[in-house]
């Protein structure tokens, strides 16, 4: 069966082996299938369904488009993507992860240099061959170098980034959830506990009848290939997509009154176990995955983590803070911090509407699906001027806020506030000028462009934008994209430091191919005092459960709820707006 994620991930794969085969992302094939993408990704309903004069009907899939969509639901392939996947193998499609390495470069590195797949790549690279190569140097030979080194494409070691892992893994637990028997599904693993990157995905399943469930996950669509095949546990490797990488799926049946054991094993960390392990053996019992058992082999606790951790003289620890870097110890004492939960967050931060040039729907549709969240406040923050295409300009901007203010009489229960995605310039410059930006009610300040420079200039351009004085909340710290571009390099101390200083929120954005800032920085921030957002970043209605990544990420960083500033009621939040500029000493 054909569903609405097979034919995105086919729309996507399409993008990109067009991208590789017409050495350009810019045609009008590669855009015709992005647009198609989007448009498929915002429809409501499930479209597998529809006939191609329907599918043709929905705004931005055109006749050549819906024709594929159609193949696919009928066939369970596509004539043309088969053929593209022939012309363009995974280990090739794979190097266009690497920043910097454009089609028509992969282009000649292949048909010049015979470069099939990472290996071959670092062959030419060690043989100084592809400076040789038109529009490249030793300069660039060397950036590529660095490039490969750092996204970590190498063999074994290779990980799946979460943005690919979790929605495949959410849509399985909820496929498993339907069949026969099943009374609950969970993922485990590293992806329960909010890792950026995975190994692979592990699902528990609590399930009377375990052969139907695994008669279920072998026909499931998704599998590509089984790995093993047991009573139990069946592992099997999805399609490579269009990243060229497979991903191992390893679904295990339990016994429902074993789920919270198998649960707290299969989510490990492996080292957070090996802790609770041993307060177990301290007390003279065992754990394992099938239970909390005293000396005689008696159940203690098995059915819920809850319990398990109870039974132990520990407070429940959040998975994404079970990495062993202190928590049993802080469970053990009482004092586990009390981090952030999805039900804490009063309102969005980081907001966009279709006046940026990237948001994909209008002012009144991305209110309204704010209003049904319950938030109490709001803020828009369209992208200042400065940002090729999708920026604002001033004009702009105030017959926006005009259309905010009316918007805000229909709206008693939640305050909209006129802001601004600022961005950051390559030397800390910002857009427009210091008093149009006061016309602001709430500013996020970004980077967006520049993302080469040394640490220290890119320290130096952050801490100048943290020291002024129309800047509320810093976005996306880095700038990163997990496992596609790494983010600019700072010194996180001193531009902890700054935030402190001028007391600026940093932002933790929820996309879950940012996740910016980090965790493991969030966790110094905690500890330096500095305040925390959690935003989404919507560019579109679909987007707003992004939060939950953006507060899974803040555990993962061990936040106390009141360090979160829109988790203030509004009266707080407002009034930290209004003062904290006149606080802070650059002001
Ligand atoms: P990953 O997949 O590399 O991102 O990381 P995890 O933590 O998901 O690791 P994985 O998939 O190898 O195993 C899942 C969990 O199973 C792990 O977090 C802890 C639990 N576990 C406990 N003891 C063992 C063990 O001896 N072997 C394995 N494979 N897993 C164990
Ligand atoms: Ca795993
Ligand atoms: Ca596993
Ligand atoms: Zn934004």
């Amino acid at each position: 069966m054909t569903t609405k994620a097979d034919v995105l991930a086919m729309l996507a794969e399409m993008a990109t082996l067009t991208t590789l085969d017409e050495e350009t992302n810019q045609s009008f094939k590669v855009r015709a299938y992005e647009s198609a993408r989007l448009a498929v990704e915002a429809h409501g309903a499930d479209l597998t369904g529809l006939t191609q004069a329907e599918l043709q009907k929905i705004k931005g899939v055109g006749k050549a488009i819906a024709a594929k969509i159609r193949e696919l639901v009928d066939t369970g392939a596509v004539t043309e993507l088969e053929a593209l996947r022939a012309a363009y193998p995974p280990a090739f499609v794979e190097l266009s992860r690497i920043p910097g390495l454009g089609p028509k470069t992969l282009k000649q590195l292949r048909s010049q240099l015979g470069v099939e797949d990472l290996d071959g790549l670092k062959a030419a690279i060690a043989a100084e061959q592809v400076r040789t190569l038109p529009r490249m140097g030793a300069a660039s030979e060397a950036k590529l170098a660095r490039a490969i080194e750092r996204l970590g494409l190498t063999g074994k070691d290779r990980r799946t980034p979460v943005a690919r892992a979790r929605p495949l893994a959410e849509r399985l637990v909820d496929e498993l959830k339907l069949v026969d028997s099943v009374q609950n599904v969970l993922f485990c693993g590293s992806l329960r506990r909010m890792a950026e990157t995975v190994g692979d995905i592990d699902i528990t399943v609590a399930a009377t009848s375990p052969d139907t469930v695994m008669a279920a996950v072998r026909s499931h669509p998704a599998v590509y290939e089984i790995v093993v095949s047991g009573d139990t546990k069946t592992s099997f490797l999805t399609a490579p997509g269009a990243s060229g990488a497979s991903l191992q799926v390893d679904v295990r049946v339990v016994a429902p009154d074993q789920l919270g054991a198998a649960t707290l094993y299969f989510t490990g960390s492996k080292a957070h176990n090996i802790e609770l392990r041993q307060r177990a053996i301290d007390r003279g019992w065992l754990l394992n995955e099938y239970g909390l058992l005293d000396a005689e082999g008696a159940v203690i606790a098995s059915r819920t983590e809850e319990e398990i951790y109870q039974a132990l003289g520990l407070a429940f620890v959040p998975p994404p803070m079970r990495e062993a870097t202190g928590e049993v110890e802080a469970a053990a004492r009482g004092e586990l911090p009390e981090v952030v939960q999805l039900a804490d967050i009063r309102g969005d931060l980081h907001y966009h509407t279709d006046r940026s040039g990237d948001g994909r729907a209008p002012l009144e549709d991305m209110v309204k699906v704010a209003a049904d969240r319950g938030y109490a406040y709001l803020a828009i923050t369209d992208h200042g001027e400065d940002l090729a295409i999708n920026g604002s300009s001033r004009a702009q901007m105030l017959a926006h806020r005009d259309r905010i203010r009316a918007l805000q009489e229909e709206y008693p229960d939640l305050r909209i506030l006129f802001g601004c995605e600022l961005n950051i310039g390559a030397a800390g410059g910002l857009d427009y000028d210091p008093d149009f930006r006061r016309e602001f009610d709430y500013t996020v300040a970004s980077v967006h462009s520049h993302f080469d420079g040394s640490a220290r200039d890119q320290t130096t351009r952050l801490v100048k934008a943290i020291a002024d004085p129309t800047v509320d909340s810093i976005g996306h710290l880095t700038g990163r994209y997990i496992g596609r571009r790494p983010g600019i390099e700072l010194d996180i101390d001193i531009v902890l430091e700054a935030l402190y200083a001028f007391d600026v929120a940093l932002e933790i954005n929820g996309a879950l191919d940012r996740l910016d800032a980090a965790s493991d920085v969030v966790r110094r921030a905690v500890e330096r005092g500095v305040k925390l957002v959690i935003n989404t970043d919507s560019h579109h209605t679909s987007e707003l459960g992004r939060m939950e990544y953006g507060v899974l990420t803040a555990q993962r960083g061990w936040v106390p709820r009141d360090q979160v500033i829109n988790t203030w009621d509004r009266e707080r939040f407002l009034d930290w707006v209004a003062t904290h500029r006149e606080h802070a000493p650059g002001a």
